[in-house]
């Protein structure tokens, strides 16, 4: 007997996911398989490149604003964050809590070591408690609204402009399930990246030193890695323009050559067509009025928005209503 190895539930559902998306007409791969270990690394040193100006901005405004943030937030707050994302947004608004109170913190992320980064970042703020749930957002959501005490608002940070990597629908879908966790009074602050010049927002997804163009290809290197395929990642490109009409910049690899590749553990073989792509990821960008109606049909209303003067990125404020 040749044994080749066991298949986790985490292996088999990536499988079946790479199975269904490459048989698609228009191929594609789902965004979220973008984050193995390396692939967040990768990104951690987007977050750097001078063309990517979407963290930064993030951090200016909360670094700037964090007191005008939670003085709009009246009562007791307890602080739930989506995705426990770089300390140094998160401290700003902390800091700024727990100069009125002692706030308990509650980071939710599917990958321990996020959490375990954000709890070496935040773990030693004064008058801050903080408990970790490694959680899909919304599993994790329904976890702290239980812990919740009478009395307390819950105030849910949702800061890495992650909503843009929704399709529309499903994100304001996603923005209606949150909102059914929370009761009216509790506050959502939402990062939205917005419209620009299409020249500058291709040049954030095609960076000249081909940290993107790694991070999307990484993708390919991931399913060799843990599906046993056979990706050659020179026969692809990276490729990210922007739909003018969606307005998004949608991800993909294109095909160089036309060729086969097989896939033992997801049980295919892929035909790619010479020029043939795989969308990886969309990334949506947003119009500030546009964010103020969203909140109005998801149950929201939008209290106020402060937007960057160096790149088009707002931090949303909407009170439950
Ligand atoms: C995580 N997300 C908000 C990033 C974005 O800009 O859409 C992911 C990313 N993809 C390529 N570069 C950065």
């Amino acid at each position: 007997m040749r044994i080749e190895g066991v298949i986790t539930p985490a292996t088999a559902s990536f499988a079946q996911d790479v199975r269904e998306g490459l048989s698609k007409p228009q191929k594609e791969l789902l965004s979220k398989y973008l984050y193995d270990d390396i692939g967040s690394e990768l990104f951690e040193v987007i977050t750097l490149l001078p063309e990517y100006g979407l963290t930064r901005a993030g951090q200016r405004l909360l670094k700037k604003y964090a007191g005008a943030i939670v003085e709009r937030v009246p009562g007791h707050v307890i602080v739930a964050e989506l995705g426990s994302g770089s300390g140094k947004k998160t401290r700003w608004i902390l800091e700024a809590l727990s100069r009125r109170q002692f706030t308990r913190y509650y980071p939710i992320d599917i990958s321990g070591a996020a959490l375990a980064r954000s709890r070496s970042e935040l773990g030693e703020i004064p008058f801050v408690s903080l408990v970790g749930f490694e959680r899909d957002y919304l599993d994790g959501l329904l976890e702290v609204a239980a812990r919740r005490h009478n009395g307390d608002h819950l105030m849910v940070l949702f800061l890495g402009s992650t909503i843009g990597n929704f399709d529309r629908p499903a994100g304001e879908a996603f923005l209606r399930e949150l909102r059914a966790l929370l009761r009216p009074g509790d506050s959502l602050l939402l990062a939205t990246d917005l419209e620009q010049p299409i020249h500058e927002l291709e040049l954030a997804y095609s960076d000249p030193l081909g940290v993107t163009a790694a991070f999307n290809l990484n993708l390919l290197a991931r399913i060799n890695r843990e599906l046993d395929a056979h990706f050659d990642l020179k026969n692809f490109e990276h490729l990210a323009p922007y739909n003018t009409q969606e307005r998004r910049i949608e991800m993909h690899l294109r095909a160089r050559v036309a060729h086969s590749v097989e896939i033992p553990k997801a049980d295919i073989e892929v035909s790619f067509r010479e020029g043939e792509t795989i969308w990886t990821e969309s990334s949506h960008k947003f119009a500030l009025d546009e964010v103020r109606a969203m909140a109005g049909r998801t149950g929201f209303r939008c209290e106020a928005q402060w937007v960057d003067g160096e790149w088009p990125f707002a931090q949303n404020l909407w009170i439950a209503t």
